[in-house]
């Protein structure tokens, strides 16, 4: 007898069955635990392709890729077997006392040749948080090696997101966040983000791009560029409102590192593996990074993957001048993750995914997301690739915001599960990422919702009296 069950119990459970017994026991990331176990959980049981099912059977378009993860969509078999064909020859194995397995050193290949050329070596984690954790040690590493190690202040932006652990919370620039646990951790300052909408009005794109790097400028000035070690940015700001910089900003942010000889780090974690049209997020903005940060799109979330690509600039000294690099994780650089994105990797290739985003369905949204910026309830429709976001306002022509408390936004994200998409609400920014392999059909899908849930909520804010 297999002592495997055919029919586990769990797939006789009733939805509120599942919310029982989460509510009793499990504590959910970034929720309020009370509130929620009031409300009930959204069961989700199963995927395929871009489409999610409820635990009550309702299909739902994830137009968020999971958590900006699933780039290759659901029910991939050539993961799914890469995954099983791993377990099965080796489920772990470490890479620390001088060992290592076959999926990492493949996986360490395979991205030093999708990367840009400066980038030849990799240092693997579990998760984006951990990734940014290990830009910081590596950072300052780097400066120690060099006999500066006055050199330690890292430089990141206001609404940033760059994880939830005490050094990726610390460089993140999310307020609530820091008022929870007593962060940032020392060395760590922010700078205002490149949001055109809430900091540049009056002013052409371009040129605000231009103010908004030279914010970098004047803090390294005030902080003495002895004392500077880097700037860390997400290339796009995923979790902060899918912020897309003007053309000019990251040209420049560049020169002015290079100008102080600080370090540049892309955090890539949303960006990387073709969300922007291209690889990586820094190419789409024509920067060149000395450190990038990924994970989520490596395995497009089917199993925990993260890491740092290293630069030629720093793996030269943290290689060159020898001694240990006292950092690691017993998962860095597992077999199944790694065996997993590699699979991952070759499918984007194989099926040319990140040309795709570039050339079809990256510009295909674009075109569709203008059309949504005639409607009544849309200040703002901005795309960069596989990303979108609808900032959703009371004066169209003003830019006159609703006010906070009457949370339009969580009315419009209402909507759209009721109606069987998903999008994120930031504020009043109503955000997207969709897998990767999306069809201009489906887009045309997604879209379609997408309009009908800006109808519903415009409907509820004249209800309302807000507009
Ligand atoms: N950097 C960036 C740019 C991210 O978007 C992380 C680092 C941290 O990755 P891990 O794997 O440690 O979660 C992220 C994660 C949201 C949301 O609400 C976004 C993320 C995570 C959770 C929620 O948009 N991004």
């Amino acid at each position: 007898m297999s002592a495997v069950p055919k029919n586990p119990p769990s797939a006789s459970r009733s939805t509120a069955d599942w919310q029982a017994a989460d509510a009793a026991h499990y504590l959910h990331p970034f929720t309020d635990f009370q509130a929620l176990a009031r409300k009930g959980s959204r069961i989700i049981t199963r995927a395929d392709n871009i489409y999610l099912w409820d635990s009550d059977g309702h299909k739902i378009l994830d137009a968020m890729s999971g958590l900006w993860c699933v780039n290759v969509g659901y029910g991939q078999q050539a993961l799914i077997d890469a995954a099983t064909a791993q377990l099965a020859q080796l489920p772990f194995y470490n890479s620390f006392f001088q060992t290592t397995t076959p999926p990492a050193i493949e996986l360490a290949e395979l991205l030093a040749e999708v990367a840009p050329p400066q980038f030849e070596h990799v240092f693997f984690c579990n998760s984006g948080s951990e990734g940014n954790d290990t830009v910081v040690r590596m950072v300052r590493r780097y400066w120690d090696l060099l006999g500066q190690p006055e050199r330690s202040v890292i430089v990141s932006r206001h609404n940033a997101y760059h994880g939830s652990t005490m050094a990726g919370a610390s460089l993140g620039g999310m307020s609530g966040m820091h008022a929870q646990g007593g962060l940032p951790i020392p060395g760590i300052v922010h700078i205002e983000q490149p949001y055109w909408f809430e900091h540049g009005k009056g002013m052409s794109r371009d040129d605000f791009g231009l103010v908004a790097a030279g914010w970098l400028e004047a803090k390294i000035q005030e902080l003495g560029a002895d004392k500077v070690a880097a700037f860390i940015g997400e290339p796009v700001q995923g979790a902060g409102g899918v912020i897309v910089p003007p053309a000019t900003y990251w040209p420049e942010i560049q020169r002015i590192c290079d100008k102080y000889g600080i370090l540049l780090v892309s955090d890539e974690v949303i960006t990387g593996f073709g969300r922007t049209g291209r690889w990586f997020g820094c190419e789409t903005f024509g920067f060149k990074p000395d450190l990038m940060t990924f994970a989520k799109g490596v395995t497009s979330g089917y199993i925990p993957l993260g890491g740092v690509m290293v630069g030629e600039r720093i793996a030269k000294v943290l290689i060159g001048q020898g001694g240990e690099f006292n950092h690691g994780y017993t998962y860095s650089g597992h077999p199944v993750a790694c065996a997993v994105a590699l699979a991952n990797i070759r499918l984007i290739q194989r099926e040319r995914l990140v040309e795709r985003v570039r050339d079809d369905t990256g510009p295909y949204l674009a075109e569709c997301y203008a059309a949504l910026a005639e409607h009544p309830l849309v200040g703002e429709a901005q795309t960069c690739g596989l990303m979108g976001a609808l900032l959703l306002l009371k004066g169209k022509a003003s830019g006159e915001a609703f006010p906070a408390a009457a949370e339009v936004g969580m009315v419009c994200r209402g909507h759209c599960f009721a109606e069987g998409v998903i999008m994120r609400a930031v504020g009043d920014r109503m955000i997207i990422a969709p897998p990767l392999v999306i069809t201009r059909a489906q887009i045309d899908e997604m879209v379609a919702l997408i309009r009908r849930c800006l109808d519903k909520t415009l409907a509820d804010v004249r209800r309302r009296g807000l507009l």
